[in-house]
C-alpha cells in the first residue's frame, strides 16, 4: 500500500523507501548525478524562486501544494498512485490473473525497454526547453515552463525508481545512461526522433506541449494498463501532472491565435507578421511540423513489437477497460493506413499488429479538438481562415509513409515536387527567424509580449500579475 509522501527523507516518496536500505542507498547515489544533470542541462535562466506546485499526496483530494520554491530545492520524489490489491490484468494472454508486483523473467527485457524509452523522453524535453526562460513572454509563462520542467524531471525519477527497484544492475546502468544521452547530441542522442528536435522559441514550446506531450498522455495511458502494477501506478500519477502540460500547450496556442486574429482584424490584413504577430500561415506550418513528428512517436502502422507487448500484458490500449471486445484480439482484424501498390490507402491486418495505429487514431481525434477550438477563436473574430491537421502521411519519417513524400492534403509527391513546395508547409528559415525576432522577454509583473494575448486565468486562483517568478 502507499503511505503519505514523506518529505523528511532525502528522497520524498510514498513507497516506504526507508524499509529497503539497499534501494534507498542506490537511489541516493543516483540523486547527485540527477542534480548535476539538472544544473548542467536544465533551465539556464537564473531565478531565486518560482511559484511551483509540488505533489504532497497522491489521493483524490489535495495532492498538490503551491508555493515559491528555489528550483534546485524542488523536492523531486517518487509517488505511485494508491495500490488496488484486487487489481487484475485486463487484457492479453494473462487476462484475469492478478496484476504483477514483480517483473516476470520472460518479460524483463521488453518491460525494461519500454521503461527506458519512456524515461528517456522526460529529461530530453527539459534539455530541449532549457534556453526558453531567456525569452518568456511573461512571468506567468515563465512559471509554467519551469513547472513543466520540474515535473518532467520528476517523471524521470518515476522511471528511474522502477529501473532501480525491479531491474537490478542492468536497471541501474540504464538509469545512468538516461543522464548520459542528450537531446540533439551527435554521439549519444535521445532515443525517439521528436526528442532530438530543437524547441528554440515559445511557439514551438506551445506546439510541443500540445502535440508531443499529448503523445505522452496516450503512451502513459497504455502503460497505465500494464500488468506490471508498479508501472501502472506510476503512470497513473504521472498522467495527473501531465494534464497541466497540455493545458499550457492548448491555452498557449489559443493565445497566439487570439492575438494574431486581433491584429488581422484591427488592421484589415491577412499578414500579422509586420505588425509584430505570428502570421496564421506560420502557425499552420509549426502545427504541421509538430503534429507530424509527434505522429512518428507512435511507431510503425503495423508492429510485431506492439502485438507482443499487448499479448504479454505489458502495454494495453487507450481506455482498455471501456473497450467492448474480448481484450485478447487474437481473432480480430484491423484496417491500418498503408501504401497499397504505391498509393495511399488502407490494408487489413491482424488487430494485434495494428495497435500502434489504433493508439495513433485516438491521438489524432484528440488533436482535432484543439484545432476546432482554435478555429472557434478565428470564427469569433469574424475571420474566414481556418487551421487544419495535415494528412496522416504528411512529413512522416517512421512507419508506412516514411519512404514517400505527401502534401498536407494527402497527395503523393515526387521528391522534386516535395523539395519545391515544402517551404509552404513546414517552417522555413525565414519563418523561424521571424518567430525568433518576436521572442523578446517580458519580465515585469502583469505585462505580456505583443505577439500573444494574456491568459484568461492565472495559476491556482492567483491573478495574471502575481509575482510568479523572482529572478536572480
Ligand atoms: N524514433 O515496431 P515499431 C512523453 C523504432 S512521449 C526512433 O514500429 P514499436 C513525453 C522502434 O524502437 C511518450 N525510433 O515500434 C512527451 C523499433 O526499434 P527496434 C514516450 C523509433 O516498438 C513530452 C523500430 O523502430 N513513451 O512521454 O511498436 C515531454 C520499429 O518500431 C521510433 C513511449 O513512447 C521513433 N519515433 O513502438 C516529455 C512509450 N518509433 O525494436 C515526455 C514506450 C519506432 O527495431 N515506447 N522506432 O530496435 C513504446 O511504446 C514503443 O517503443 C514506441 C515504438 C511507441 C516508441
Amino acid at each position: 500500500m502507499t503511505s503519505a509522501p514523506d518529505y523528511t527523507e532525502k528522497i520524498p516518496n510514498n513507497v516506504d523507501l526507508r524499509d529497503d536500505r539497499r534501494l534507498q542507498r542506490a537511489l541516493e547515489s543516483w540523486q547527485p548525478n540527477f542534480l548535476n544533470w539538472w544544473e548542467s542541462m536544465g533551465p539556464t535562466l537564473r531565478t531565486q524562486d518560482v511559484y511551483l506546485r509540488t505533489a504532497v499526496n497522491v489521493g483524490r483530494e489535495g495532492w498538490a501544494h503551491f508555493g515559491h520554491v528555489p528550483m534546485k530545492d524542488y523536492r523531486w520524489g517518487i509517488f505511485l498512485a494508491e495500490r488496488n490489491a484486487e487489481r487484475q490484468i485486463a487484457f492479453g494472454q494473462h487476462k484475469g490473473e492478478p496484476a504483477w508486483q514483480k517483473v516476470p523473467g520472460e518479460y524483463r527485457a521488453d518491460l525494461q525497454r519500454l521503461i527506458v524509452i519512456q524515461g528517456d523522453t522526460e529529461p530530453a524535453s527539459v534539455e530541449q526547453q532549457r534556453n526558453l526562460g531567456a525569452t518568456a513572454p511573461s512571468l506567468y509563462d515563465l512559471r509554467n515552463l519551469f513547472q513543466v520542467n520540474v515535473e518532467e524531471g520528476r517523471h524521470l525519477w518515476a522511471m528511474v525508481y522502477l529501473l532501480h527497484a525491479y531491474f537490478g544492475r542492468e536497471g541501474r546502468e540504464e538509469a545512468e545512461e538516461l543522464l548520459q544521452r542528450n537531446s540533439g547530441s551527435e554521439e549519444s542522442p535521445r532515443i525517439l526522433g521528436a526528442f532530438n528536435e530543437e524547441t528554440p522559441d515559445w511557439l514551438s514550446f506551445f506546439m510541443f506541449t500540445y502535440f508531443t506531450d499529448r503523445d505522452g498522455k496516450y503512451q502513459l495511458g497504455t502503460l497505465k494498463e500494464s500488468a506490471f502494477d508498479p508501472l501502472s501506478r506510476t503512470c497513473e500519477f504521472m498522467l495527473k501532472e501531465e494534464a497541466h502540460h497540455m493545458m499550457v500547450g492548448t491555452t498557449g496556442i489559443d493565445r497566439v491565435v487570439e492575438r494574431t486574429a486581433q491584429l488581422m482584424v484591427e488592421n484589415e490584413t491577412d499578414d500579422a507578421g509586420p505588425l509584430g504577430g505570428v502570421p496564421l500561415t506560420v502557425i499552420q506550418k509549426y502545427l504541421n511540423f509538430h503534429y507530424s513528428v509527434s505522429l512518428d512517436l507512435f511507431g510503425g502502422e503495423t508492429s510485431t513489437n506492439v502485438a507482443n507487448y499487448y499479448t504479454a500484458g505489458l502495454k494495453g490500449r487507450w481506455l482498455e477497460e471501456r473497450r467492448k471486445d474480448d481484450h485478447r484480439l487474437t481473432d480480430d482484424a484491423y484496417l491500418v493506413d498503408a501504401l497499397v501498390e504505391g498509393e495511399i490507402g488502407q490494408t487489413e491486418v491482424a488487430a494485434l499488429v495494428g495497435l500502434n495505429t489504433d493508439l495513433r487514431r485516438e491521438y489524432i481525434s484528440d488533436c482535432q479538438t484543439g484545432v476546432t477550438r482554435w478555429n472557434r477563436i478565428l470564427d469569433g473574430a469574424g475571420l474566414p481562415h481556418r487551421l487544419k491537421l495535415p494528412h496522416v502521411a504528411f512529413n512522416r519519417r517512421v512507419g508506412a509513409f516514411a519512404s514517400v513524400e505527401v502534401s498536407p492534403d494527402g497527395e503523393l509527391l515526387t521528391p522534386g515536387e516535395w523539395a519545391a513546395q515544402k517551404g509552404r508547409w513546414l517552417p522555413t528559415d525565414v519563418d523561424k527567424t521571424h518567430v525568433r525576432s518576436l521572442m523578446q522577454p517580458v519580465r515585469e509583473r502583469g505585462k505580456i509580449a505583443a505577439w500573444i494575448a494574456p491568459p484568461r486565468n492565472g495559476i491556482n486562483g492567483q491573478p495574471f500579475d502575481y509575482d510568479y517568478v523572482h529572478l536572480a
